[in-house]
C-alpha cells in the first residue's frame, strides 16, 4: 500500500479550519517575541530521522513475542513501511540497514524503490552480537574483543562486508555496536579485551571510504551484566580518537545508567567535534526501547537545546549528526509507535528551538539561575504543536498522522496484502 497526495490533503482539508486558527494564534505568539516563523519551520523541516529496518515488525523479550499481522516479510516491504511513515509525517526520510537481517539481493532496485519514497541510506548497521547459522566461530565470548584469533578475524571481516553493502546502497557510515563483555568478574582481562577491541576497530577503519564515517555506540551493561567493553562516551571517544578523524562516537538514549546527564555528555560531544550519531528512545529503568518521549519529555528538551546551541555553535566543527529512532515495539503498532515517536522529536526540537540563547547567556553569566530556569520553562511549558503541524502542511505531509494512518486503515490494508501472521526479521 501506497499514500498518495490526495489522500493526504484530503485528511488536512478536513481539520484545516482548525488548524488555521490554532497556528494564527501561534503565530502572533511568536511575532510578539520577535520569533520569525517560517525560519523556525524551515528548521523543524530540516530535522531528518532515520529509521532502522528493524523496527517494523513487532519487537518481543526473551518472554514472548506478540505480532500484530501485517509485518514486512521481506527488505521491500520493510522500506515501503517506512515510505508510509515518510508520506504520512515527511520527518523520516531515511532508512538504516541491519546486515545481516537485511541483505540486499539486488542493491540497485533497493536503492531505487527507496528513491520512489523519497527515501535515503543512513549508517549501515552491523552484527557481531549473535551467531549465524552455520557460523564456525561464536561470537559466545566476544567479537572483536575475542581472545580467539579466529573469532576476531570473523567480526573484522563481518564489519568490512556490511561497509561493501553500504557502498552499494549509497550509505555513508557505519554504525558499530557491540555485545562485548564479561557477565562474571575475572572473566576476562579488562586491558587486553579493550586494546583488541581498538586494533579490531582500526583495521575495519582501514576499509572505509573517505567519505565515510564510522560511528562507536557505548552502552553500560546488557547482554553482559558485569562489564562492557565498550561502556561508556569515554571509552568510545578513546576509541574514536584511536582510529582517525572519521570515527566518532554514538549516543543512545538508553545506553546510560539510570539519572545520567545525558544532555551533559552531549554538549561535551559536541564541543570537541566527535558526536556523530545519536539513537532515540526512551527508558525508565534501562536500555527499555520505549517510544521516544513516553517517560521523561523534559530531559529529551535539554538534550535538544544543547544540540541546538550546539550546532549554531559549532567550533569544533562537529559533522551533522546522523539521528535514527532505535526502539522496540512490543505491544503498539510499530509504524503508529514511530509516528508518535516522530512527533515527540519535533515536538522537544521545535521547543528547543524557542529558547531564547542570548537571554540565557545573560543570565548565566550574571549568576541567576532563577531567570535561566524562567527561561528554560517558558520554551518548554509553550504548546508548540500548532508549530508542528503547520511545518507538516507545507512539507505535504499530514496534519494529525495517526489518524490519518487509521482514517485510510493502513494496518488492515497491510494485514489484507502480506497476511496476520507475517513476521519480520530482526529482534
Ligand atoms: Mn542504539
Amino acid at each position: 500500500m501506497r499514500i498518495n497526495n490526495a489522500q493526504i490533503s484530503a485528511h488536512n482539508e478536513l481539520n484545516l479550519n482548525l488548524h488555521t486558527r490554532q497556528f494564527a494564534l501561534f503565530s502572533e505568539h511568536l511575532e510578539q517575541k520577535g520569533i520569525d516563523s517560517d525560519n523556525l519551520i524551515s528548521q523543524i523541516n530540516a530535522l531528518q530521522v532515520a529509521i532502522p529496518s528493524w523496527a517494523l515488525g513487532t519487537g518481543g523479550t526473551r518472554f514472548g513475542r506478540f505480532p500484530g499481522g501485517g509485518e514486512p516479510r521481506n527488505l521491500e516491504e520493510k522500506i515501503d513501511d517506512v515510505g508510509l511513515i515518510h508520506a504520512l509525517t515527511k520527518a523520516a526520510g531515511a532508512i538504516s540497514l541491519h546486515i545481516p537481517w537485511d541483505i540486499p539481493k539486488n542493491p540497485g532496485e533497493i536503492k531505487s524503490l527507496a528513491a520512489s519514497h523519497g527515501l535515503i541510506f543512513d549508517a549501515v548497521n552491523s552484527n557481531t552480537f549473535q551467531d549465524q547459522s552455520g557460523q564456525l566461530h561464536s561470537y559466545k565470548f566476544g567479537s572483536l574483543c575475542s581472545s580467539d584469533d579466529n573469532s576476531r578475524k570473523l567480526a573484522i571481516d563481518h564489519n568490512i562486508e556490511v561497509i561493501e553493502y553500504g557502498k552499494q546502497l549509497g550509505s555513508k557510515s557505519i554504525t558499530v555496536w557491540l555485545a562485548d563483555g564479561t557477565s562474571f568478574p575475572g572473566q576476562a582481562n579488562f586491558r587486553h579485551n579493550l586494546f583488541r577491541t581498538r586494533d579490531s576497530l582500526k583495521e575495519i577503519y582501514q576499509h572505509l571510504p573517505a567519505d565515510w564515517q564510522m560511528f562507536i555506540e557505548y552502552k553500560p551493561y546488557e547482554p553482559n551484566f558485569y562489564s562492557t567493553v565498550i561502556q561508556d562516551w569515554g571509552t568510545s571517544h578513546f576509541l574514536a580518537q584511536s582510529c582517525g578523524e572519521k570515527a566518532y562516537c554514538l549516543v543512545d538514549l538508553g545506553h546510560h545508567l539510570p539519572n545520567t546527564n545525558i544532555e551533559q555528555i552531549v554538549a561535551t560531544l559536541l564541543g570537541i567535534g566527535k558526536l556523530g550519531g545519536f539513537h532515540f528512545n526512551d527508558s525508565k529503568y534501562g536500555d527499555d526501547d520505549l517510544s521516544v518521549g513516553s517517560i521523561k519529555p523534559y530531559q529529551l528538551f535539554l538534550i535538544f537545546h544543547e544540540l541546538v546551541w550546539g550546532m549554531a555553535n559549532n567550533e569544533a566543527n562537529n559533522p551533522p549528526i546522523a539521528y535514527m529512532i532505535d526502539a522496540s515495539h512490543n505491544l503498539k503498532d510499530p509504524i503508529e509507535d514511530l509516528i508518535q515517536s516522530l512527533e515527540a522529536i519535533r515536538i522537544a526540537h521545535a521547543k528547543a528551538l524557542l529558547i531564547d540563547h542570548q537571554a540565557l547567556a545573560e543570565a548565566q553569566q550574571n549568576h541567576d539561575p532563577a531567570l535561566a530556569q524562567e527561561i528554560l520553562q517558558e520554551a518548554f511549558q509553550t504548546d508548540v504543536r500548532p508549530l508542528v503541524r503547520e511545518a507538516r502542511l507545507r512539507n505535504g505531509a499530514a496534519l494529525s498522522p495517526i489518524d490519518c494512518f487509521r482514517e485510510l486503515k493502513v494496518r488492515e490494508n497491510l494485514i489484507d496484502e502480506r497476511g496476520k501472521t507475517t513476521i519480520a526479521t530482526g529482534l
